[in-house]
């Protein structure tokens, strides 16, 4: 998979060739250096046609801070999905026959990025990510881009960043552990059940977080893994994960549950009788019981 990221600090990303910064380590560095991975950093100053290699300008309108320029950001655009490098040479035309490529724009107002986002870019040959800064970029840029390529808005979180850079970094880890080869794949990504996740139809933790985990040694500061998972009863470790798993979601993502529930009539085909208890034991009302407390 080819990765053109564009950003007036490329500096944010390391050197990934040289196995240092944010995409040079981990899995991504690994899979980077074997060449399944080809990060291209771009710096969007080299676009910028004045003296100063001006970004951006005062927002039309008013408001605080400043936006950037779509000018630069469309020369930027055009040159590195063309390929060319030529500042500023793509015309509409080479824009319109631009190689197969999604272009992905981090922004507090996208749409909430998730695992199925993370599963639909790993499948892509290509990912161009524009990363802005400031209070965005002119919104007539993605307008302009839509024309010629699918786009994303996206955004990672209900917090407000300086600007884009660390939600690539977060996009393109959720990404890469899903692409083939990377390793861990092969098992932990296939177990990947997160709520509204990709977790695969009849998986029993879909939609869940999973619970507690535990290694060696089996007592440590005079806490002790709960027995069942040394049972070797593999039947009762699933239903005590399952359990688990039920009441920390309850815990702390009651929407999850609520979603399980309404999403599938009651929940009827996914809940037992097991959790049903469970759920009622969290405060959570289901097929029309009332509420335990
Ligand atoms: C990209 C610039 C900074 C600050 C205006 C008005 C917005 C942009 N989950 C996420 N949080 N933040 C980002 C993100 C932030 C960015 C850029 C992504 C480019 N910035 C910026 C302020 C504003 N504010 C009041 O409501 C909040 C806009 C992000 C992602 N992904």
């Amino acid at each position: 998979m080819r990765v053109d990221i564009i950003t007036i600090f490329p500096d944010y990303f390391g050197t990934p060739a040289k196995g240092a910064g944010p995409l040079g380590v981990s899995l991504i560095g690994k899979a980077a250096a074997r060449g399944e991975l080809d990060f291209r950093l771009h710096d969007l100053r080299k676009w910028a046609t004045d003296v100063h290699h001006t970004v951006d300008d005062t927002p039309f309108g008013g408001g605080p801070g400043m936006v950037m320029k779509p000018d630069v950001w469309g020369a930027a655009l055009d040159d590195v999905l063309t390929g060319t490098g030529a500042v500023a040479a793509a015309s509409a035309a080479s824009a319109a026959c631009a190689p197969l490529a999604r272009l992905i724009v981090p922004t507090p107002s996208g749409t909430p990025f998730t695992q199925g986002h993370a599963a639909a870019y790993a499948a892509e040959r290509r990912l161009v990510f524009a990363c802005g800064r400031y209070e965005g970029i002119d919104s007539r840029v993605v307008a302009d881009a839509r024309s010629a390529m699918a786009v994303d808005e996206v955004s990672i979180g209900d917090y407000v960043l300086a600007g884009g850079e660390a939600a690539v970094c977060v996009i393109l880890e959720a990404v890469c552990r899903l692409l083939p080869g990377v390793w861990g794949n092969e098992q932990s990504a296939a177990d990947d059940s997160f709520g509204g996740g990709t977790g695969e139809e009849g998986d029993p933790m879909r939609g869940l977080l999973e619970g507690p985990v535990y290694t060696r040694p089996r007592s440590w500061r005079g806490r002790e893994v709960p027995p069942v998972l040394l049972s070797g009863d593999h039947k009762a470790i699933a239903r005590w994960r399952r359990d688990e798993a039920l009441r920390r979601t309850a815990a702390v993502r009651p929407d999850l549950v609520s979603q399980m529930i309404s999403g599938t009539a009651g929940g009827a085909a996914i809940l037992d009788a097991r959790d049903r208890t469970v759920l009622a034991e969290a405060g959570f009302p289901v097929d029309g019981e009332s509420m335990a407390h």
